[in-house]
């Protein structure tokens, strides 16, 4: 592998997560389509290009035969992708089960559902033992692949006890991990049965990350409460060993972007949402179909907006656009009916024969199509209810150099803490105030609009992926050097 400018790598990097960057569709019994798939951590790697990085995970699909896993083998190995092949069985109870069920809703603060707590609760241990075995298999795939000196930087709650394993297996290993999504307050994480063996395994790491100051400090938090261990403002202290703890605050390819806006094909596209809106104001909500994002809530709260601001009734629509994920788990299909129900009483209360208020799309959009969309829009309205980060308003703000529009941001995703300053922060559960917020964004004078946009817009530009990367892997390569220097002392 080359570098694009012709320079060396400075270093390999295995990226490990639970999902890799491509989707795999079988065409016969021996090949493979791949397709990129979206998502945050994947346009954030995507920019990395001081690292020669491979990607270590699972593809999506169940491969029972060895011709298929070798023919898929092959065919992600030219994506610099290599696989870890889950049965179905493993599948159901560690993803599904442990990461999707159980810790899922608690980093976010949202418990389990009444009828699942029970069936939850008995089949915790099976599905802590999944967890654990599916872990061990990552980490099985990792070392076959290692090479000294490389670093290996572990993903997300899926991942909590590869970096246990792997330190098992050679201490002298680099290893990193990260969590996209919040660090619950010790007093949640408290409540997990498997709640220190968790703690024990991510210590294993040399340099633990999260997106906010926040989350370290309750995972440091739960270190000394749960685990009895010294807290120190490096990290956490385990007879000696130090972990170091600290806040990596993800970005994004902005100028990806910023560049795409100048494209003919988005231009084009603009110009065509221009046309079908004119003389309404847009407002968007871009969010994976998941609860956490607050999607019931965001469009009860432009109820509201509606019923108390007759002047804006035909002046004024919400294009909400909701990929579905985890399709097959009952609590989203509800949420799905649920967002549909909300939506048809809407339309069908305040629509007219020749338009309605809501457009809800349960799909995902292309690029292109998206950065259009950003930019037409007067209004981005982000109400999750917890978000690790939330990437939607950062992509936004890079799409409204031109336009200045505003973002409402929920104070509990992680962006709050970056873009709060420029957004009209909201409760989310408090629908009376995200509906005076997106009165008081309607009304907004351009000067403020200008203002606010600046300081985002600002902080997006210099606060990227790439740059989030690179300061992750730096800071453990530091961290690692630092830790073999005390050892000599
Ligand atoms: P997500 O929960 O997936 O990520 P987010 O950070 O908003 O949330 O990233 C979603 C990505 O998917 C964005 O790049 C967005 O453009 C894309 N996307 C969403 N809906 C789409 C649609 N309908 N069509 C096309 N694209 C769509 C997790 C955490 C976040 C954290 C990220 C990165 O939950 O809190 O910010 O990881 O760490």
């Amino acid at each position: 592998y080359e570098r694009e400018d012709g320079k060396p790598f400075r270093q390999r990097l295995l990226v490990v997560a639970n999902r890799l960057p491509v989707s795999a569709v079988r065409k016969g019994e021996d090949s493979w389509s791949l397709e990129i798939s979206a998502g945050g951590l994947v346009s954030a790697l995507l920019g990395v290009k001081e690292f020669e990085a491979r990607w270590i995970g699972w593809a999506g699909v169940n491969v029972p035969d060895e011709i298929g896993q070798k023919a898929l083998t092959k065919a992600l190995a030219e994506k610099r992708c290599i696989p870890v092949f889950l049965d179905e069985e493993i599948v159901h109870q560690y993803y599904n089960g442990y990461c999707n069920n159980i810790l899922w809703p608690l980093f976010h603060y949202l418990g389990l559902p009444q009828e699942d707590r029970l069936a939850t609760t008995r089949s915790f241990q099976s599905q802590f033992a999944a967890y654990q075995k599916a872990n061990q298999m990552f980490a099985d795939v990792v070392n076959e692949h290692y090479e000294e000196g490389d670093v290996v930087w572990c993903h997300d709650y899926h991942l909590m006890f590869l970096p246990q394993c792997l330190k098992n297996h050679n201490s002298k290993m680099k290893v990193g991990w990260f969590l996209h999504t919040p660090f619950p307050s010790s007093e949640i994480h408290r409540t997990l049965p498997s709640r220190s063996e968790l703690l024990h395994a991510v210590l294993a790491a040399d340099l633990v990350g999260f997106h906010t100051y926040d989350y370290a400090r309750h995972f440091v938090s739960a270190c000394t409460r749960i685990l009895g261990l010294e807290g120190t403002p490096e990290g956490v202290e385990d007879q000696g060993k130090l972990t170091r703890v600290a806040a990596f605050p993800i970005g994004i390819d902005s100028d990806r972007f910023i560049r795409a806006l100048d494209l003919p094909q988005v231009q084009e596209h603009i110009k065509e949402l221009q046309e079908r809106f004119k003389g309404r104001k847009v407002m968007l909500g871009v969010d994976r179909l998941d609860m956490i994002k607050g999607i019931p809530q965001k469009i009860l709260a432009f109820e509201k907006f509606l019923e108390e601001n007759a002047y804006w009734r035909d002046k004024v629509v919400l294009l909400q656009i909701a990929v579905p994920t985890r399709t097959d788990v009952p609590e989203y299909q509800k949420l799905t009916s649920q967002v549909h129900e909300i939506v048809g009483r809407i339309n069908g209360r305040f629509g007219s024969l020749t338009a309605v208020p809501i457009h809800h799309l349960d799909r995902s959009l292309d690029f292109h199509a998206l950065c259009a969309l950003y930019a037409v829009t007067d209004i981005a309205l982000v109400t999750s209810l917890r978000d690790g980060m939330n990437l939607v308003s950062y992509e936004f703000v890079a799409c409204q150099d031109k336009k200045k529009g505003v973002l409402i941001l929920s104070e509990f995703a992680g962006a709050a803490q970056s873009l709060g300053a420029g957004a009209i922060r909201v409760n989310p559960w408090n629908i009376t105030e995200v509906a005076a917020a997106i009165a008081k964004a309607l009304n907004m004078p351009s000067a403020e609009r200008e203002k606010r946009h600046r300081h985002n817009f600002h902080h997006v530009k210099t606060h990227t992926a790439q740059e989030w990367a690179e300061t992750f892997v730096s800071e453990l390569n530091d961290t690692v050097v630092e830790a073999q220097l005390r050892t000599k002392q």
